[in-house]
C-alpha cells in the first residue's frame, strides 16, 4: 500500500510526521543505492587505464600479481564493475526516486530494499569469481569459456534484481492515478516506465540464457551448451542494456537539464515518443551484435540494418529536441548568433557542464554506432578497436558523466551537505571529456588499422609488437594519454562524491530541478490541484497506453527472435566448457 510523501516542491524542513519519515528512508536508501554504484565505478575505473596502456604496448599485470592475473581478469572486472553494477545501482535508485518525488507517492520501500539486497549479493558473487581468477570470461560471458557458479550466479542476481523497479513504479502510478484520474503519467515518471517495462522484457534473454543454461552447466548439472543459442540470447538483451544504460540519461536530459540550464523542455510529447520509440525498436535488433556470427540470413541481415537505423532514430529527434531547449535557455541568458547561446548556457555549473560535455561526446557515439549498424561497414569494424571506440563514447561518457551529473545535485540534495568544490566538479567533468574523447578518437583510428579488441598485445615479444601495430602507434598513444587522463579525472571526481558525502559544509538542501515543458503543469505531485492544461493531445494519450506498448514490443520481438532461434535449435551443438586463462 502506498502512502503520501510530501512532493519535491514543498520545503524540505517542514516538522517531522509520518510521511517526512518516509521521505527520509527514501533518502538514505537512494544515497546507498549511489554510494554502491559509484564505489563500483570506483573499482572499474581503476582498472580500465591499465587497458590503456596495454594498447600501447606497456604491460603493466605482471607487476600487479597477484592482485591481478592477467589482463582478461582486469577486463572482465572493468567490463562487469561498470557496465552491470556501477549502471544497475545508480539506474534502480533513480528510477525509483525521481518518479516518487515526481509525482508525490512513496515507493514500496521494501521492496526497494529487496531489490538493493539481491543486487547486492549478485555484486558480491561476481566479485568474489572474478577476485579468484575463476571467471575471467569478459562483460559477454560467451560460452564456451567457463567461468565458476559464483559468476553466473551473481549475473542471474544482478539480472534478476534489476527489473524489481518495475512493480514499484507500477504501483506508484496506480496510487497517483486513483487521486488525478484521467490525468496522463507525469513525464518523468513515463520515462522510468518504459525504461522498465524494456528493460523488463528484454531480461528474458540473459535470464534465459543463465537459468536454462550457464547457472546449470558451471554447476555440473549439465555437460555442455550451445554457444550460438547462448550467445544470441545473450544479446537479446545486451543490446537493450544500451538503452538501459541511456534511457536513464536522457530521464535527466529531458526532465531536469533544461531547468537546471534556466530554460523549458521546449517538447513533451517529444520525449515521450522518443521513449516509445527506444522502448520497441531496442529488443529485435539484438543480433545486430552478430553480423559476423554464422547462421543469419542475408535477408535478416538486411531487415536488421533498417531495424538498428531506426533505433538510432528517437536518439536523433534528442539531438534536436534537447539541442533547441538548449538554445531556448541560452538565448534567454543573453547567448546571440549561430553560437553564442550555447557559450550562454551556466557552464560555472558541474552538473550543467558534465552533461553538455556528455551530449557532445554522444555525436562521436552516435555515428561510430551507424557505421557499426551498417552490416558491410561492421565487417570492417567488428572485433577490433573500433567497438571498444564506440561504446566509451555512449556508456563511458552520456551514462557516465550524466550519473556523475545526477551525483553533483543530488548528494546536497539527500545529504543536505554542499559540494566540497566545485571547481574539483568542473575539472573532473572536463578532464573525463578530455580523457574518454581522446581515448575514443584513438581505439576508433586504431581499429580502421585492425588492431584487435580484446587482445592482451603489450604481452607480445617487443618486435612482433611492432611489427604487427606499429603503423597504429599514434592512435595508439592517443588511447594511452586519454586512459591516464581518465584515471586523473575519476579520483577527482571520487573525491568530490565521496568527500561532499563525508565533509560537506550543511547546507539547505537543493530540490530536484524538475523540468516544465511548455504547456506543462507547475507541478505533476499529487498534492497540488489538478491541471486541465493537461488535456492531453491523442497522440499523447495513445502512448500513454504503455501496455499497448509492451504488448508492441513483446510482438516484435518474437516475430525476430522466433525464425532465428527455431534453426538454431533444431542443431544444436554441445560445447564443453573451456578455460583459457
Ligand atoms: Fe552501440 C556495439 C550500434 C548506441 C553501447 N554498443 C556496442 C557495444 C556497446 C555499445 C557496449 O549495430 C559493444 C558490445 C560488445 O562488447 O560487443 N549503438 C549502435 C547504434 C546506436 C548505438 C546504431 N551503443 C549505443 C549506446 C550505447 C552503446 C547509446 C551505450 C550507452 N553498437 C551498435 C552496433 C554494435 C554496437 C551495431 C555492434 C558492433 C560489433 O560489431 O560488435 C545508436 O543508438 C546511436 C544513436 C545516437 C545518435 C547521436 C545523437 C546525439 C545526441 C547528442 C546531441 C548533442 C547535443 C549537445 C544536444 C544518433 C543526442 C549540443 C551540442 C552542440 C555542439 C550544439
Ligand atoms: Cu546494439
Amino acid at each position: 500500500m502506498s502512502i503520501e510523501i510530501a512532493a519535491d516542491t514543498l520545503p524540505s524542513d517542514l516538522p517531522l510526521s509520518a510521511t517526512d519519515r518516509a521521505a527520509a528512508g527514501m533518502r538514505r536508501l537512494m544515497l546507498a543505492f549511489l554510494v554502491t554504484g559509484f564505489s563500483a565505478l570506483l573499482v572499474g575505473a581503476t582498472i580500465g587505464p591499465l587497458q590503456a596502456l596495454n594498447y600501447d604496448g606497456v604491460n603493466a599485470y605482471p607487476a600487479l600479481r597477484p592482485i591481478l592475473q592477467s589482463y582478461y581478469q582486469g577486463l572482465t572486472i572493468h567490463g562487469v564493475m561498470n557496465g552491470y553494477v556501477f549502471t544497475f545501482f545508480v539506474t534502480c535508485g533513480l528510477l525509483v526516486y525521481l518518479p516518487a518525488r515526481e509525482m508525490g507517492v512513496a515507493p514500496n520501500m521494501a521492496m526497494w530494499r529487496a531489490c538493493f539486497a539481491v543486487m547486492a549479493a549478485g555484486a558480491l558473487c561476481v566479485l568474489y569469481a572474478m577476485g579468484d581468477n575463476s571467471s575471467s570470461v569478459l562483460w559477454t560471458f560467451y560460452p564456451p569459456l567457463k567461468g565458476s557458479p559464483f559468476f553466473y550466479i551473481g549475473i542471474t542476481l544482478l539480472a534478476l534484481g534489476s527489473t524489481m523497479p518495475l512493480p514499484i513504479l507500477l504501483e506508484m502510478r496506480a496510487a497517483w492515478r486513483r487521486h488525478r484520474p484521467g490525468e496522463i503519467t507525469p513525464l518523468v515518471t513515463y520515462m522510468s516506465l518504459t525504461t522498465m517495462l524494456m528493460w523488463g522484457l528484454a531480461g528474458v534473454g540473459v535470464v534465459a540464457e543463465l537459468v536454462l543454461q550457464l547457472d546449470p552447466w558451471s554447476l555440473g548439472l549439465i555437460g555442455t551448451v550451445d554457444p550460438i543459442i547462448n550467445r544470441t540470447l545473450f544479446w537479446l538483451t545486451g543490446h537493450p542494456i544500451v538503452y538501459f544504460w541511456l534511457m536513464p540519461a536522457y530521464v535527466s536530459w529531458y526532465g531536469l537539464l533544461s531547468r537546471q540550464v534556466g530554460g523549458k523542455l521546449i517538447s513533451d510529447p517529444m520525449a515521450r515518443i522518443t521513449f516509445a520509440l527506444l522502448m520497441i525498436f531496442s529488443l529485435p535488433v539484438g543480433t545486430h551484435h552478430q553480423f559476423s556470427d554464422p547462421g543469419f540470413s542475408s535477408i535478416w541481415r538486411g531487415i536488421l540494418v533498417v531495424l538498428t537505423m531506426s533505433v538510432a532514430t528517437p536518439s536523433l529527434v534528442t539531438a534536436f529536441t534537447i539541442g533547441l531547449s538548449l538554445e531556448y535557455a541560452g538565448r534567454l541568458r543573453g547567448g546571440k548568433g549561430w553560437f553564442g547561446w550555447f557559450a550562454a548556457l551556466p557552464w560555472a555549473d558541474p552538473s550543467v557542464t558534465a552533461q553538455l560535455l556528455a551530449a557532445i561526446t554522444f555525436i562521436l557515439g552516435g555515428a561510430t554506432g551507424i557505421v557499426n549498424g551498417s552490416w558491410q561497414l561492421n565487417a570492417i569494424v567488428h572485433n577490433t578497436t573500433f567497438i571498444p571506440g564506440h561504446f566509451h563514447v555512449t556508456v563511458g561518457s552520456v551514462t557516465a558523466m550524466t550519473f556523475m551529473a545526477i551525483s553533483f545535485w543530488m548528494v546536497p540534495h539527500l545529504t543536505g551537505r554542499r559540494l566540497v568544490s566545485r571547481r574539483l566538479a568542473l575539472f573532473s567533468a572536463w578532464t573525463w571529456f578530455i580523457g574518454m574523447t581522446l581515448f575514443a578518437i584513438g581505439m576508433t583510428w586504431a581499429g580502421l588499422y585492425g588492431v584487435p579488441r580484446r587482445a592482451w598485445v603489450s604481452a607480445l615479444p617487443h618486435d612482433t609488437y611492432h611489427a604487427l601495430y606499429g603503423m597504429a602507434s599514434v592512435p595508439l598513444a592517443l588511447v594511452a594519454a586519454g586512459g591516464v587522463l581518465l584515471w586523473v579525472a575519476s579520483y577527482a571526481f571520487f573525491a568530490v562524491f565521496f568527500g561532499t558525502i563525508l565533509f560537506g559544509r550543511r547546507t539547505a538542501p537543493p530540490p530536484i530541478p524538475f523540468a516544465r515543458s511548455f504547456g506543462g503543469p507547475a507541478s505533476y505531485s499529487i498534492d497540488s490541484p489538478p491541471n486541465p492544461a493537461r488535456a492531453a493531445s491523442p497522440l499523447i494519450r495513445a502512448l500513454d497506453h504503455v501496455w499497448l506498448l509492451t504488448g508492441i514490443t513483446a510482438l516484435a520481438t518474437i516475430a525476430a527472435y522466433i525464425p532465428i532461434l527455431w534453426p538454431f535449435l533444431h542443431h544444436v551443438t554441445r560445447a564443453p566448457g573451456w578455460i583459457l586463462w
